[in-house]
């Protein structure tokens, strides 16, 4: 077990740390928290979930023991809070390639990959206050997750499957609490948004994009600050689209 009381001491070190064996999901315990005037920098950790969830009420997969499964706090302007989700895409990227595995990518909006594989997800959920957006970054991040046998099997990964070797989930978890530390700081300045930029896995290729309620097909060419994807669409028309489900159709 690599989450236990001690070998979490250096988070704790560093930031409020609340740990449940078991929760709901993490992020809602953060929203709650948020609600309750937690400090930025403040983390829910959990070791398993029983409504852990995606975006639109999707399900979480994590097993216990296999995963890191966190949801950490921050605040931010409300036209900034966009980039919540490349924060936590950024961090985890970077962990990634920091560990040595190759192929890691981002594919937009919320996934980071290695090779085509999802390795992990972000689901940021916001709480409007009077003077800014608080904000629980949630993160699934496949450690040691096995997926043989599950629908998941050809589209996720773990980490320690990529690596080969085992991992510490206290000592990455301090990590890239760190990293958000960090890097949360650099959003104002464009530097979140750039580095993120940088990393997305399907720019230049034919993708199509469910944006609830109709179906396009283009090239993405560039994503905003905003998070708003640029697509070319084969007349030629640039589309700005705000949310939806991408599928990489074909090398582009
Ligand atoms: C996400 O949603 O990728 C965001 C996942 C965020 C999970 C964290 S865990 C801590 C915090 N507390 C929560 O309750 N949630 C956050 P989405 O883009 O909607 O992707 C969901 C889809 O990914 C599912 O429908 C599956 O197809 C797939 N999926 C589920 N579990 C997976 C896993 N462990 N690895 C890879 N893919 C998975």
């Amino acid at each position: 077990m690599d989450l236990l009381h001690h070998m979490l001491a250096p988070v704790r070190e560093a930031r409020s740390l609340r740990y449940f064996e078991q929760a709901g999901s993490a992020n809602d315990l953060a929203v709650a928290w948020i609600r309750e005037g937690a400090p930025a920098g403040a983390v829910v950790l959990t070791d398993t979930q029983t409504s852990g969830h995606g975006r639109l009420g999707r399900e979480w997969f994590a097993p216990a023991g296999t995963a890191l499964l966190f949801s950490y706090i921050l605040y931010l302007p409300a036209e900034l809070a966009a980039q919540s989700t490349m924060l936590g895409a950024l961090v985890v990227a970077e962990l990634c390639e920091t560990l040595g595995i190759p192929g890691v990518g981002i594919k937009y909006p919320n996934d980071v990959q290695i090779g085509a594989r999802k390795v992990c997800g972000v689901l940021p959920e916001a709480v409007a206050l009077p003077e800014h957006m608080g904000i629980a970054l949630g993160i699934g991040l496949n450690v040691r997750v096995n997926f043989a046998g599950t629908p998941l099997q050809n589209t996720a990964i773990s980490l320690e499957h990529a690596l080969g070797r085992p991992l510490n989930r206290a000592e990455l978890l301090d990590t890239l609490t760190r990293q958000l530390d960090h890097w949360r700081e650099h959003i104002p300045e464009g530097g979140v948004y750039r580095a993120w930029h940088s990393r997305l896995n399907m720019l230049g290729q034919t993708v199509s994009i469910d944006t609830g309620g109709e179906r396009l097909q283009g090239i993405a060419e560039s994503v905003r600050d905003d998070g708003a994807l640029m697509l070319r669409l084969p007349g030629g028309e640039v589309r700005i689209v705000t949310a939806g489900d991408l599928v990489v159709a074909r090398a582009g």
